[in-house]
């Protein structure tokens, strides 16, 4: 049986000894140059970090491990946290096992539940979110055994620990808010006989004993799972662990970016532009009316929701994935109707008006409109959703961290002056060779 820790524990001396030959080896081998666009750009497109946990190639999407995300969708979350720690998918026993952890470890200490309730009622979800994770920081076993002087080479240990009890703990959690927030009665408790997505879904007390938003939680968990290190989040929270501070800390902070506008907060967005659609039409409009109404959307200065993307330029397959799971369970849904007609319409559109440098969808031009249907009507609760996956890959990626020693993360910044500076001297120098 593949136990877990024990794939881990004889991989990172093995995994070290590789880097630290290479370093020793390569160690000034240039493998990025940076660009002024690029260092006022936000980096776009350095390669400065390693990240093996996924890859985002710009045409063919999400590799979890290397495997394409289009041949995981009928996978459990669980074995893709598995797979997103170790590189391989669990066999039965190895997932039996996580599984019985994840359900031993999912138990919410009660002043959680007392410091969401004492939140202003307009609190958003994700501050609800973040909140409640780091009430939770006292508890990081991390940051206990640190200060006893824990091994470097346990790092890892401890970080699994707490990663693996915030993991456990996050949809009781989100499942809570939702409830909460939006007054939907009590909480509902954890079934330890229903797998992690399943008891996520039964837990937020929607479409209940439906099928089919089970199946939808499932693949909603799997398809946000990881993208990645250098989007918003995952990079927040990589830095924020580079300082050992413990998962509790980075990934609140990672998820505190994961609720801007121009990342996780996407889907509530696209699903509120979806509504106006249907607001200012009374229907679904045919495509000339849908074209008119995207450009009125450009001309305003306002960018498509759910389109576009800062390393992707194909079509999503995670958007595919949603949009088929809507062709075969909602095909008559309105929301699910805008979102298919967008889908022909806005990339032409964006084409044309020739700024995006990727006119196709990204994850979260059609998920909300699948969460609305079965019942998941607050929009403000959807990067909650996105949270809890991503919550996976930003967890995997912060034990391999720690397992390969990583340090400190402090890139160097340069003043305007400088940056002038530099351009100045590369160009006499230039000039005084030709
Ligand atoms: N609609 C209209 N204009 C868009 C656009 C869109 N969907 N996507 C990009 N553009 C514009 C940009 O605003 C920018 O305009 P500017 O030069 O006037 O500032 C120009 O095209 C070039 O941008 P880019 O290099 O193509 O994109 P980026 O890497 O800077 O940003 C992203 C990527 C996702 C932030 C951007 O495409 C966007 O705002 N999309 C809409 C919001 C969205 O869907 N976000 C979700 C991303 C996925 C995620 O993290 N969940």
């Amino acid at each position: 049986m593949a136990n877990l820790r024990e794939i881990l524990r004889a991989r990172f001396p093995e995994h070290w000894e590789e880097i630290r030959q290479l370093i020793r080896e390569q160690g000034d081998t240039t493998i990025s140059e940076v660009t002024v666009r690029q260092a006022y750009g936000g980096m776009r497109g350095v390669k400065a970090l390693v990240c093996n946990t996924s890859y985002v190639d710009p045409d063919k999407g999400l590799f979890v491990r290397g495997i394409p995300i289009g041949d995981l969708t009928d996978r459990l979350p669980e074995e893709i946290l598995f797979l997103l720690l170790t590189g391989e998918l669990p066999d039965a026993g190895g997932l039996s096992t996580l599984q019985d952890e994840l359900t031993m470890r999912g138990v919410v200490p009660s002043y959680v539940w007392d410091v969401l309730e004492a939140m202003p009622e307009d609190s958003h979800p994700m501050a609800m979110l973040s909140m409640a994770i780091i009430s939770m920081q006292r508890e990081s076993v991390f940051k206990l055994k640190y200060e006893a002087g824990l091994a470097k080479s346990e790092f890892w240990l401890a970080a699994l620990d707490d990663g693996l009890t915030l993991l456990a703990r996050l949809p009781i959690i989100a499942a809570a808010i939702f409830r909460l927030r939006y007054k939907r009665g009590k909480r509902i408790l954890p079934n330890p006989n229903l797998d992690y997505g399943a008891n996520f879904a039964n837990m937020l007390g929607v479409s209940e004993g439906d099928d089919r938003f089970t199946k939808l939680v499932r693949l909603y968990l799997v398809l946000h799972c990881d993208h990645e290190g250098g989007n918003v989040s995952a990079f927040t929270s990589r830095v924020v662990g580079s300082a050992l501070s413990d998962i509790y800390y980075s990934l609140s902070a990672g998820l505190n970016g994961l609720a801007g506008p121009l990342h996780g907060l996407a889907n509530q967005t696209s699903l509120k532009y979806i509504q106006s659609i249907l607001d200012a039409f009374g229907k679904v409009p045919n495509d000339k009316e849908l074209e008119e109404f995207i450009w009125a959307t450009l001309k305003t200065g306002r960018v498509i929701p759910g389109y576009g993307h800062a390393v992707l330029r194909k079509t999503d397959p995670r958007f595919s994935a949603f949009l088929e799971f809507g062709k075969e369970h909602c095909p008559d849904d309105p929301i699910f109707q805008v979102v298919d007609r967008m889908f022909k319409i806005v990339p032409k559109v964006l084409k044309e008006h020739g700024k995006a440098k990727n006119p196709w969808p990204n994850v979260d031009a059609g998920s909300g409109s699948l969460l609305f249907h079965f019942g998941l009507d607050m929009f403000d609760f959807y990067t909650v959703m996105f949270a809890v996956s991503r919550a996976m890959g930003i967890v995997s990626q912060s034990v391999l961290a720690r397992g390969l020693m990583a340090p400190i993360i402090r890139p160097k910044t340069i003043t305007d002056e400088t940056l002038r500076k530099i351009i100045k001297e590369k160009t006499s120098a230039k000039a005084n060779k030709s």
